[in-house]
C-alpha cells in the first residue's frame, strides 16, 4: 500500500508540500495539473510539477483528475480531438514516470453536496453533506450557485467554472440520454484509450459516481459493483481499472464495500483507492465522518484488511476530511483531519499486517 495525499498545486492549495511531507508514512501524492477538461497537458509544466514534488520528497506516480471532455460522453462529433488530447496526456504522463490517471465518467457533475460546511453538533467541526430533499427544492443550476458560493473561494474538483458556464445547454443535450447510450461512449472512449495505456504502462481508474445514485435525471453508470462488472467489459484489459471511493460507493448503504474491494481486487482492477467514511442520516441523506470507524457507518477495518487481502500494492489516500481545529481550506480538503485519517489508516494496515 502506497499512501498518497491529494494536492492541487501550490497555485491553489494552501498545504505547503513539506507539511504533507511531514505526515508520517505519506509517499506521494495524488496531483494534477489545473486544466480543463479536453486539453492536452503541457510537458513543461507538468515536468516543472514533478520535479516539485521530488524536491520535497515526495513522489507522483497517480494523476487526479485528467477530467474527460462532455463531448466525449455525449458522443459528439467534436470527441475525436479530445480524444487525440487525452490519449497525448496519458504518454506525456506515462514518460514523466505517472502509473494511474483517476478519471470519473459522470454527466456534467462530479460529486454532489448540498451543504460543503454542515456542523457535526458532537463536536463542532463541520463537513460535506447530503440531503436529497434540500436538492429537489434547489435544483441544478441553484445548487451550482451555492456551492460555487460556499467554497471558501476554491474551485472544486469537477466544479471549474468553465465547465459549469455551459450548465443550461449541456443539461439539455443530455435530455434523452439512457445509461446504455452513456456506456456506448464510454467505450467507444475506452477502446481509443485502454490500447495506449497497455503500451506505455499506465492505468486508466474510473472513480464513482458521488452519490451513489442517479440524480437530476441525468444517466450515471458507476455506483454498484454490477455496473462497474460491466465497465470492465466494455473494454477488458488490466489497464482498465476502478478507483474505488468508499466514501461514494459507500454512500448506499445497499453496496457491500469491503466485498466490493474483495470483488475487484481479486481480478487486479483496483487501480487507486480513496479511503473515507460516512455517517448515515436517512434514505439519500448522508454526512462524511471522521474515518475513523466508529464515528461512521463504514467498517474501516473490514476495508484495509479488504485492501491488504486482495490488491495490497495499491494507492490509497486518505478521501475528504472533516474542517477542524478553524482551518480555513478547500471543503473535504484540508490539512488536518486527512493527517488524522492517513495516520489512522496507517495504524489499521500496521495492525492488520503484524496481527
Ligand atoms: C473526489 C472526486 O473530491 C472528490 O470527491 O474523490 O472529485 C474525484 O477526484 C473525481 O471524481 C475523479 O475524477
Ligand atoms: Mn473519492
Amino acid at each position: 500500500m502506497k499512501m498518497t495525499f491529494r494536492w492541487y498545486g501550490s497555485k491553489s492549495d494552501p498545504i505547503p508540500l513539506k507539511y504533507v511531507k511531514q505526515i508520517p508514512g505519506m509517499t506521494g501524492l495524488m496531483g494534477l495539473l489545473d486544466k480543463p477538461a479536453g486539453v492536452d497537458w503541457p510537458e513543461d509544466e507538468f515536468k516543472a510539477l514533478v520535479d516539485e514534488v521530488h524536491d520535497a520528497g515526495l513522489e507522483l506516480e497517480v494523476i487526479e483528475s485528467v477530467n474527460v471532455h462532455e463531448d466525449i460522453k455525449l458522443g459528439l462529433p467534436s470527441r475525436d480531438a479530445y480524444i487525440a488530447n487525452y490519449i497525448s496526456t496519458i504518454k506525456m504522463l506515462a514518460r514523466n514516470g505517472v502509473k494511474v490517471i483517476i478519471y470519473n465518467f459522470m454527466p456534467v457533475f462530479d460529486w454532489l453536496r448540498t451543504d460543503l460546511a454542515r456542523v457535526i453538533p458532537e463536536d463542532g467541526s463541520n463537513s460535506l453533506y447530503f440531503d436529497e430533499k434540500d436538492l429537489g427544492e434547489m435544483g441544478p443550476l441553484e445548487i451550482v450557485r451555492r456551492t460555487a458560493e460556499s467554497s471558501q473561494g476554491f474551485t472544486l474538483p469537477g466544479w471549474e467554472p468553465e465547465r459549469l458556464a455551459l450548465l443550461e445547454k449541456t443539461l439539455k443535450q443530455y435530455e434523452g440520454m439512457t445509461g446504455d447510450g452513456l456506456r456506448a461512449n464510454y467505450k467507444y472512449f475506452l477502446d481509443a484509450v485502454i490500447p495506449v495505456c497497455e503500451e506505455v504502462g499506465v492505468r486508466m481508474a474510473c472513480h464513482p459516481d458521488d452519490p451513489a445514485w442517479p440524480i437530476f435525471g441525468l444517466p450515471r453508470i458507476a455506483h454498484t459493483v454490477e455496473q462497474y462488472d460491466k465497465i470492465i467489459k466494455l473494454h477488458d484489459s488490466p489497464a482498465n481499472t476502478v478507483c474505488l471511493c468508499t466514501g461514494s460507493l459507500g454512500s448506499n448503504p445497499d453496496n457491500d464495500v469491503p466485498a466490493a474491494i474483495r470483488h475487484f481486487g481479486e481480478m487486479d482492477r483496483i487501480g487507486a483507492m480513496h479511503v473515507r467514511n460516512v455517517k448515515f442520516l436517512g434514505h439519500h441523506h448522508f454526512r462524511e465522518a471522521a474515518h475513523l470507524s466508529s464515528t461512521g457507518d463504514l467498517d474501516m477495518y473490514a476495508i484495509m484488511k479488504a485492501i491488504h487481502d486482495t490488491c495490497p500494492d495499491t494507492y490509497v489516500r486518505p478521501d475528504h476530511g472533516r474542517m477542524i481545529w478553524d482551518e480555513k481550506g478547500r471543503p473535504g480538503y484540508g490539512l488536518y483531519d486527512r493527517a488524522l485519517g492517513a495516520a489512522y489508516l496507517n495504524g489499521l494496515w500496521e495492525a492488520i499486517e503484524r496481527g
